[in-house]
């Protein structure tokens, strides 16, 4: 991007902010808190989800420990006994780290550090730092390290892997950075840290107002994006869609950034597809209020196409989830296509099954490319058939009115004091003519 410059021009993040140290793989115990409603087997498997976060970050497992409660404990998170005991478990095979697979408040963490002598990373502090790793543009560079500000604000505590040479040094001796800090460095690091935040917070802004810019001279085009827990295949989709060549990795967040192509479709239709980051379950909320410019991709598609990994046994629970991060970003309204992929590792009758349990979903295999003219035919059908469009004109625009009723079928129309309220069924080609004025969209 050649405005790149001016746009970072105001903020740069420097190397010092932003280089980790090389380390040393580092060893750890994994550990959570089961509350009654969860069954054994689905603890093992955000287990298993955890320690493969622990193995992107480049940590080992030597071992994994969970505790029945009905919630965790608001000053500890485990028990005190239970805490006691893994703490002497660390020491004994030599691990470096407990990894909580939940967010820890400032309290809990710090006690757990204090009080037990255990050094402990928590499911966010790990998520970011594969973020951290991953992120090679300005663009999620920023946003991450927006995210790690915010997570570090109330904690003052050093992010794993960011000063590894103090804070690993002494094993399972409570690294607090903090520690011996006088009240008054607290708040001046804490000023610091606001005046930082703050600085990124406008950069990002910058950035999302680049970026909307941008989209409004692509306005003439449909836009369709991907969407999907991390790792299902959403890359491998978008390159056999469009040839991009973006990266595509067996690895827990391989895309950080949105990639935008144009689609041919076989009326000619002018489509933008985006590639973008994925999400998983507990993702930090910090990061997806810092990936805003990022997920702008999203919140103005007119269709999700959102990718599943039908091979994996969870994935109704990664369809919740996902719905659930649409939720919070306000995308949940935007038409869907589901698309249950990786087809090509389960049995031909089971893909039957799950395409008659999910209506409306195309079955497809992103690596073997099979199912894909079907795939794209749906995407035209619900792109180009009709759309139902709430609308709020200006009294201006009454012209416009005149020709919605020549190139749409008017539903309801009332003409309120603060402007013309239309429901209007619109081929979705026709749609730019009215984008400005949408209140609400839905797929015919
Ligand atoms: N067998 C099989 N593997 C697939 C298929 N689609 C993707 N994969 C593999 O799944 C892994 C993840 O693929 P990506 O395309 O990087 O997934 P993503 O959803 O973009 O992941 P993130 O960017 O990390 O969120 C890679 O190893 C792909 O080769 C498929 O249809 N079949
Ligand atoms: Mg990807």
């Amino acid at each position: 991007m050649t405005q790149d410059y001016d746009l970072f021009k105001e903020y740069e993040l420097e190397d010092e902010d932003w280089e980790l140290p090389e380390s040393e793989e580092q060893s750890a115990f994994i550990a959570a808190v089961i509350r009654q409603k969860e069954s054994d087997e689905e603890s093992r498997e955000s287990l298993d989800e955890l320690e493969r976060l622990a193995d992107t970050a480049g940590i080992a497992i030597l071992g994994r420990y969970t505790q029945k409660r009905a919630q965790p404990d608001t000053s500890t998170y485990f028990g005190k006994g239970f805490l006691e005991e893994l703490a002497h478990k660390l020491f004994g095979a030599k691990a470096d780290y407990l990894i909580i697979n939940d967010e820890l408040s400032p309290v809990q963490a710090r006690n757990i550090e204090k009080n037990f002598a255990i050094q402990v990373i928590d499911r966010t502090e790990l998520i970011l730092s594969i973020f951290h790793r991953h992120a090679k543009t300005k663009e999620a560079k920023l946003q991450v390290k927006l995210a790690e500000l915010e997570y570090q604000l109330p904690r003052l505590k050093r992010l794993w892997g960011h000063f590894d040479k103090e804070r690993g040094s002494g094993r399972a001796s409570g690294g607090m950075a903090t520690r011996g800090m006088g009240e008054k460095q607290i708040e001046i690091d804490r000023r610091l840290i606001r005046t930082q935040i703050r600085k990124i917070n406008d950069a990002i802004d910058r950035i999302s107002k680049h970026k909307e810019t941008q989209r409004k001279q692509r306005e003439q085009s449909l836009k369709l994006c991907l969407v999907g827990y991390t790792n299902a295949g959403k890359s491998t989709l978008f390159n056999r869609l469009t040839d991009a060549g973006v990266l595509v990795e067996d690895m827990l967040f391989a895309t950080l950034d949105s990639t935008s192509r144009q689609l041919k479709l076989s009326t000619g239709a002018p489509v933008v597809i985006s590639d973008t980051v994925g999400f998983i379950s507990k993702l930090p909320h910090h990061l997806v209020a810092s990936f805003r410019a990022t997920l702008m991709e999203v919140v103005d598609a007119d269709l999700l196409l959102h990718v599943v990994d039908i091979s994996d046994l969870r994935h109704d629970y990664y369809i919740e989830q996902v719905e659930s991060v649409l939720q919070s970003i306000g995308a949940s309204q935007i038409p869907q296509i589901l698309v249950l992929n990786k087809s090509d590792l389960i049995d031909d009758n089971l893909v039957k099954l799950l395409s008659l349990h999910h209506q409306g979903a195309v079955a497809i295999s992103a690596v073997e490319g099979s199912n894909i003219p079907q795939l794209l035919e749906a995407v035209e059908k619900q792109l180009l058939d009709n759309q139902i469009l709430s609308l709020k004109l200006p009294y201006a625009q009454t012209a416009l009115v005149s020709r919605l009723h020549e190139i749409g079928k008017i539903e309801t129309e009332d003409y309120r004091e603060d402007g013309i309220y239309l429901k209007v069924k619109l081929p979705a080609k026709e749609r730019h003519w009215v984008e400005e004025y949408i209140l609400e969209s839905e797929i015919d």
